[in-house]
């Protein structure tokens, strides 16, 4: 779109702007980035430009686009995946962002060692700690609910299913991860706020804290054998960088940045710390950064002299989990409809997979296909299908699938606007939500797979009806499905308004029965949950 140097951008107050970079951070940042530059979203600078592989030069920017039709994408989304804020922003918080994009983003100020440091607290010193586990509650089938609207984690007993503990967090916690003993939950907000709860106390509490960033969403331990609980890192979206820190008091130690150069060789300001995960067969991270598409695995052995791998993969890395035998992780560079495959035993890239729009795995889900052998599943934001990777095994009785290796051996029909797809290893199950669906009746569905015929669902679950709660006209997103320790159970968050009554609607896995709705006026927009086990030994 050709470009009008001579438009200005719409004039804002000072309060204007302070109201609007707050929105702007709460519910743009996350797709769009801090500076703008686009990644799962689009690109948002007033003017932008650039040159395709043929040469030709393409400009735009939301100063071409102007306040009314910006108002209207915001407002309405766009077939491309932006989704609507109509039922979230009021029509004058609508105009206000409209007119904020135009205006050139603000940088915002680092975050240092020093700084991170000055957040620090330690609210119960290790020599304070219970010995022992000091409640009896069942800790590997306890679940760490994200509570997202307000700044809570919700400790809940996946055997009596009872809330054991709601504690105080960052703002809109992310995810939950577990300390290799399973002793300790990890969680972190968008605010970069790291809460460390201990599950041994008689009720589980926070025990430390620390903030590494101003903007955040992953965070995992060291689970190699003879670093067990010994360190946690934390990865940054703004500033772009990772902290490791000592994993029973959160002091940060060690600041990385993250800056650098793309697989396409130009430089990044913003690359954004993606999904980390521990390996278990090398005292390693593997730590994917999006904007540069580069996969670091960070030997964490001796973290004064640091040495890290650096992998080149595609652009806009986002979400992953290990395949079935932990050696390969899969990671979808969302945006680039790619999934990278990382050998973790050799340090190297062991595929780049084609798949098809905006994949978006969470961790994804392995089992065994009845023609094609072990595969990793994802789901996609942007297509009707999930696809189906075939992954190696050194399982003899596997050989005949190698020739499938790394492949798309399967899409498997569904709806758009998938988030999560999960199985267990004991279930015949394949669980997928479509939270993300324009249509309000399928977003409050989730639709289930046998395992063993994949050619039509077996179900399609509506869990808000089956939650019994009043009907409303803001949509109930049926969102990330998790199961239970003992893979019988599947826990579905049904993710509302922040004044509607939100649930969690338990499923029995193998009769697909609703065994139980879990609701409580306490809990409010409940969205992850991690399961204590399945979250420590990464099974999915
Ligand atoms: Fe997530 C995982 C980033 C929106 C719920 N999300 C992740 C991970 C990243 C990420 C990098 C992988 C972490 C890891 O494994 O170390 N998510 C982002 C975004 O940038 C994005 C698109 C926009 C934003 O502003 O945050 C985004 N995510 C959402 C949501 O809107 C969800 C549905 C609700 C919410 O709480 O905000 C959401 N994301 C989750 C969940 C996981 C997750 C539940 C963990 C999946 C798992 O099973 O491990």
């Amino acid at each position: 779109m050709a470009q009008d140097a001579k438009i200005e951008a719409p004039a804002m107050t000072a309060a204007e702007k302070e109201a609007a970079k707050k929105i702007y951070f709460e519910r743009c940042a996350g797709c769009h980035g801090v500076l703008r530059k686009g990644a799962t979203g689009k690109n948002l600078e007033p003017h932008w430009s650039k040159v395709e592989k043929d040469g030709k030069k393409t400009e735009g920017g939301t100063l071409a686009l102007g306040t009314g039709r910006l108002e209207r994408i915001i407002g309405y989304g766009t077939d491309g995946g932006m989704v609507n804020f109509d039922d979230i922003l009021t029509k004058e918080e609508l105009n206000l962002m409209a007119r904020y994009i135009q205006n050139t983003p603000d940088v915002p100020p680092e975050f240092s060692l020093k700084d991170q440091l000055d957040s620090w607290n330690v609210i119960v010193p290790v020599d304070k700690r219970p010995t022992k586990q000091m409640n009896k509650i069942n800790l590997s089938n306890v679940f760490s609910v994200t509570l997202r609207d307000t700044g809570e984690v919700a400790l809940i007993d996946g055997d009596t299913k009872e809330i054991k503990s709601i504690v105080k967090t960052g703002y809109a916690v992310h995810i939950s991860r577990l300390s290799a003993s399973g002793r300790y939950v990890y969680v972190i907000g968008r605010d970069g706020r790291v809460s460390l709860i201990d599950l041994w106390m008689e009720t589980p509490a926070v025990v430390a804290e620390v903030k590494i960033a101003f903007d955040a969403r992953s965070i995992d331990t060291s689970k190699f054998k003879g670093f067990e609980d010994k360190y946690a890192i934390a990865g940054g979206y703004w500033p772009p960088q990772y902290t490791i820190m000592e994993g029973d008091t959160l002091k940060p130690l060690k600041v990385v940045s993250t800056r650098g150069v793309t697989v396409d060789g130009d430089y990044h300001p913003e690359p954004r710390v993606a999904s980390i995960v521990s390996s278990f067969i090398k005292p390693e991270w593997v730590v994917n950064i999006k904007e540069t598409g580069q996969i670091l695995l960070v030997d964490y052995t001796d973290i004064e002299n640091l040495k890290t791998t650096t992998i080149g993969s595609a652009k806009f890395l986002h979400d992953g989990g290990w395949d079935a035998s932990k050696r390969y992780f899969l990671v979808a560079a969302n945006a680039s409809n790619k999934i990278a495959a990382v050998d973790t035993k050799k340090g190297t890239l062991a595929a780049l997979v084609d798949v098809a729009k905006i994949p978006h795995p969470g961790r994804g889900a392995n089992f065994t296909h009845p023609k094609y052998g072990p595969v990793w599943a994802t789901g996609h934001l942007g297509a009707d299908v999930v696809t189906l990777i075939s992954t190696p095994s050194e399982n003899a009785k596997h050989k005949q699938f190698k020739q499938y290796n790394w492949k798309v051996v399967q899409e498997v029909k569904h709806v758009p606007g998938n988030l999560f797809v999960k199985t267990h290893p004991v279930s015949k199950h394949l669980w997928a939500d479509s939270a993300q669906n324009p249509e309000k009746d399928l977003a409050e569905s989730v639709t289930v797979w046998d395992l063993a015929d994949l050619s039509k669902p077996k179900a399609v679950l509506h869990v808000a009806k089956d939650a019994g709660l009043p009907e409303t006209k803001a949509v109930k997103r049926a969102v990330h499905p998790e199961y239970s320790k003992d893979g019988k159970e599947v826990w579905i968050s049904l993710w509302g308004g922040k004044t509607d009554q939100s649930a969690i609607v338990v499923y029995d896995d193998a009769t697909l029965k609703v065994k139980k709705v879990i609701t409580d006026p306490k809990m409010i927009t409940p969205t992850g949950k991690f399961n204590v086990y399945n979250t420590q030994h990464d099974i999915y």
